[in-house]
């Protein structure tokens, strides 16, 4: 006897096949100790549905999909930069402001000064946002620290946001971000890193993943590398924000290392893309950062469909570059401006996010998997991703669980 039962949803699984969505029409989910036991027609249940299931929900036609997975977010942050969002519009550049002082450079001086409360407060505030809208895992990084105090204490408030709250948390380490004000040398600082910082990070359990910022405001491709060996020999999967403002040959790189993804991506040489799905990284794009400093080159889009790279949706929320906390949006703007199909812009905060956060329990709705969902004032999947700034959400269930 299964736990809960859906019926008569219009059911979005996203696994791959030739249905678009995955759909299943008047159909079924059946859960069982927190996982799908059950995905299909209704009519295909037989007999008394009361027999299959303790709690039946009927859901009268809506549409149930995934949870959503948001899974590249900078959640962790104290302090807000209007004030250079208001210099952008007249006429300085991300670069400029970075070079002066500013941009994660600010961030990391008020992160550095708030206690972990208040960047616990403040985060949370911006979770509930992602939870209204269905997600059910949420991948966040650190990186507005740059010492080991720091870092820990975001990271430490990432995990401690999973144990609040009916979501899952998956943590990133991003100590390559920027250059903190106690090193003068970026090398210096990248040898911090891997005798130093990362291994501590490591010892106390806080990292899943590796990430850095592969730029000329960030760090090169070699020293992105040697941050990438010491993660290797730590277990740890890398991933990167590769080719956002320029191409440095980072997506490479990440290929080279099996990254699970490579991010924002919108200088990538169209022919790195093979690389990429060899390698089975992930592309995570982040059109509100593109739309947030005015860029105008989109990822090529077309080259990664192309070459079969599995293309995820993510909002990057962070103060300086993409102060959003909706993936609804994201994907709306992910079809706008770089041209997804709304399928597309669908699995990539479904089937395809897990994919970039190495998950498989997760993603889709697929017997044995994860009993993560959303339900929706919805009949159709492209309502989720047609409209702006509309939130259809009913419902949402993490590990077979309704929440409020
Ligand atoms: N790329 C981004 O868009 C964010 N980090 C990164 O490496 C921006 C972070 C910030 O400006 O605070
Ligand atoms: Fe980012």
């Amino acid at each position: 006897m299964w736990d809960t039962l859906f019926i008569n949803a219009e059911i979005a699984t996203m696994r791959l096949g030739d249905v678009p969505y995955g759909l299943v029409p008047d159909g079924a989910v059946g859960i069982k100790d927190g996982e799908i036991a059950y995905v299909g027609p209704v009519r295909e249940l037989g007999g008394d549905i009361g027999d299959v299931a303790r709690e039946v929900h009927d859901v009268g036609g809506d549409l149930i999909t995934p949870g959503l997975i948001d899974c590249h977010t900078h959640l962790v942050w104290a302090g807000e930069r209007s004030g250079e969002f208001e210099a952008r519009l007249l006429g300085k550049s991300y670069e400029e402001i970075s070079a002066a002082g500013g941009g994660i450079k600010a961030t990391v001086a008020a992160t550095r000064g708030a206690s972990e409360e208040e960047l616990f407060d403040a985060a949370m505030t911006r979770l509930q946002d992602f939870i209204a809208e269905g997600v059910t895992t949420i991948e966040i990084k650190s990186g507005y620290g740059l010492d080991i105090a720091t870092e820990m204490k975001i990271l430490r408030v990432a995990r401690a946001l999973e144990d609040e709250d009916n979501i899952r948390v998956r943590t990133t380490f991003l100590g390559a971000h920027a250059l903190p004000p106690e090193f003068d040398s970026t090398d210096a600082y990248i040898d911090f890193i891997c005798n130093e910082m990362l291994p501590a990070i490591h010892t106390e359990g806080l990292a899943d993943a590796v990430d850095g910022f592969c730029e000329t405001i960030g760090f090169s491709t070699e020293q992105i590398e040697r941050v990438f060996k010491t993660a290797v020999s730590l277990g740890l999967p890398v991933k990167l924000h590769a080719e956002q403002l320029s191409n440095q040959g980072g997506a490479r790189l990440a290929a080279k290392y099996g990254a699970l993804s490579a991010d924002h991506l919108e200088y990538l040489a169209p022919e790195d893309a093979a690389a990429m799905a060899k390698a089975g990284t992930v592309a995570v794009l982040l059109p509100g950062a593109y739309y947030y400093l005015r860029e105008d080159q989109p990822p090529p889009v077309a080259a990664l469909r192309s070459t079969g790279v599995n293309m995820a949706v993510a909002t990057d929320c962070n103060p300086g570059t993409s102060p959003m906390t909706s993936p609804l949006l994201a994907t709306n703007m992910a079809c706008t401006l770089f041209g997804l199909t709304a399928e597309e812009a669908l699995a990539g905060v479904t089937r395809n996010a897990a994919a970039a956060l190495g998950l498989d329990d997760c993603g889709t709705i697929e017997p044995g998997k994860r009993a993560d969902l959303a339900i929706w004032d919805a009949r159709r999947p492209a309502e989720l991703v047609a409209p702006i700034g509309q939130n259809p959400l009913l419902a949402r269930v993490f590990g077979g669980v309704i929440c409020p």
